[in-house]
């Protein structure tokens, strides 16, 4: 193939994506959409541009307008997450957690987290940032029924194990961390207490999850386009008044884990920060509401989703069990579920040990939200479930009646401009 037609078949293949996507369900919880502003700002001439450093402190000449973008980002940050403290630099939740873990401890210190059985993060996991930092990690014990730590048990490991570094938050995330009791204990034996809110942020910023600044962590991380609905990267918070440790997370991300970063998606994160502002605050009720709907609508259809008597979710996921530990049920239902055009992930539940043929599927409801759909839909999600999974319907037809439902659902909702939420398709 030629250099050319091998670019217009990736061009292609890229159009194509995007259609796949808008013609279907996408219910991956750590996925969103970007509003049209966002758009512009991650389309711009900045995506190729270089600073280093902070504003009016750079390394390259310029830089002034993006100073200005940056700052102001940082005082919406602040405002957003009702904190002290912002750097809005990093490039994923991951790249957060690295730069978090430079600041806050060296080589061979303990760190306390959730494992990745129980729903941790791999960045959590000795695979992970964990690993790379070079930290002797210790998991919480896990409490099944209630999908959180065990509090006591947990708190009693804290204080055993005096750890340098408390870390919380996880991938499947369905309910608050019991966050007062542990940090407490932490705090008890001198530990930092780090909250990683990738996949919630935008549920915290819209106060609809937990405050985790205010219920004890020193330090929160998080994503910038799961919940929150920004370009792909990162953030690093705090609402602590010691400049030492801004100082110390600051260098966590330059030098630590970035040189120049990736000026066109901060432009984005402010973007998306001003319009948080505005429309935060009922897109994450929505989001949470749509989640407790799934939830409701997928057991009554006679699905076996976790958690019913805390009412399914607090969060924007659900988890479904679609079979014994291990069985691989959930991978096979996430593969049928993409035939008929539901996009959604298998996940390891709690006693799984194989994380390519796990029993769970973990859904989210943020595009679905983000779409225009509401609770109503939730149910119509449900029914479109039931069919391919445990009616047998063949996933074709399924598709056919995904297709025709998703095309009533094509724009980006809670921001200045609503407009296609799948563009230039
Ligand atoms: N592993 C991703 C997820 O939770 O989907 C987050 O990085």
């Amino acid at each position: 193939m030629s250099n050319r037609k091998t670019a217009d078949r990736l061009i292609e293949a890229i159009e194509a994506s995007g259609r796949h996507y808008r013609d279907s369900l996408p219910m991956i919880a750590s996925e969103n959409i970007l509003s049209p502003l966002v758009r512009r700002a991650c389309d711009s001439d900045l995506h190729g541009r270089y600073a280093e450093g902070l504003p009016r402190r750079r390394y390259y000449q310029g830089c002034d307008d993006f100073d200005t973008i940056e700052e102001i980002g940082i005082e919406s940050a602040k405002r957003v997450f009702n904190c002290r403290f912002a750097n809005i630099q990093s490039t994923s939740g991951t790249n957060s957690n690295i730069g978090a873990l430079k600041s806050l401890a060296k080589p061979g210190d303990k760190i306390t987290a959730v494992s990745t059985a129980d729903g941790g993060h791999i960045s959590h996991a000795r695979m992970g940032a964990v690993g790379l930092r070079g930290l002797d990690l210790v998991t919480y014990p896990w409490d099944e029924e209630r999908m959180e730590p065990d509090i006591d048990a947990a708190a009693d490991l804290i204080r055993n194990e005096e750890p340098s570094v408390a870390l919380f938050g996880q991938s499947v995330f369905l309910f608050p961390t019991p966050l007062e009791e542990l940090s407490q204990a932490a705090h008890e034996v001198g530990a930092k207490v780090m909250y990683d809110a990738a996949h919630v942020l935008g549920l915290v910023a819209g106060g609809k999850f937990q405050d985790p600044l205010r219920e004890g962590a020193d330090v929160m991380t998080g994503s910038s386009h799961k919940t929150f609905p920004g370009p792909q990267g990162g953030f690093v918070l705090s609402d602590s008044d010691d400049e030492k440790l801004h100082r110390r997370l600051n260098s966590g991300i330059f030098p630590g884990v970035c040189s120049s970063y990736h000026l066109h998606h901060v432009a984005g994160k402010t973007v998306a920060l001003s319009e948080f502002e505005e429309f935060g605050s009922s897109y994450a009720h929505d989001t949470v509401e749509n989640a407790r709907s799934l939830g409701e609508a997928l057991s009554s259809e006679g699905f076996d989703v976790l958690a019913e008597e805390r009412g399914f979710t607090a969060s924007h996921q659900v988890v479904t069990r679609h079979g014994g530990i291990d069985s691989g049920a959930g991978r096979d239902a996430a593969a049928t579920l993409e035939e008929a055009g539901i996009i959604t992930n298998m996940n390891m539940l709690p006693g799984d040990t194989k994380a390519l043929s796990p029993s769970g599927l973990r859904l989210g409801t943020p595009e679905l939200t983000r779409v225009g759909m509401g609770t109503d839909e939730m149910q119509d999600v449900a029914r479109l479930f039931a069919r391919v999974l445990l009616e047998g319907e063949e996933p074709s037809s399924v598709k056919n009646s995904v297709r025709e439902f998703k095309s009533q659902f094509q724009t980006v909702q809670y921001c200045f401009e609503p407009g296609p939420a799948y563009p230039g398709l």
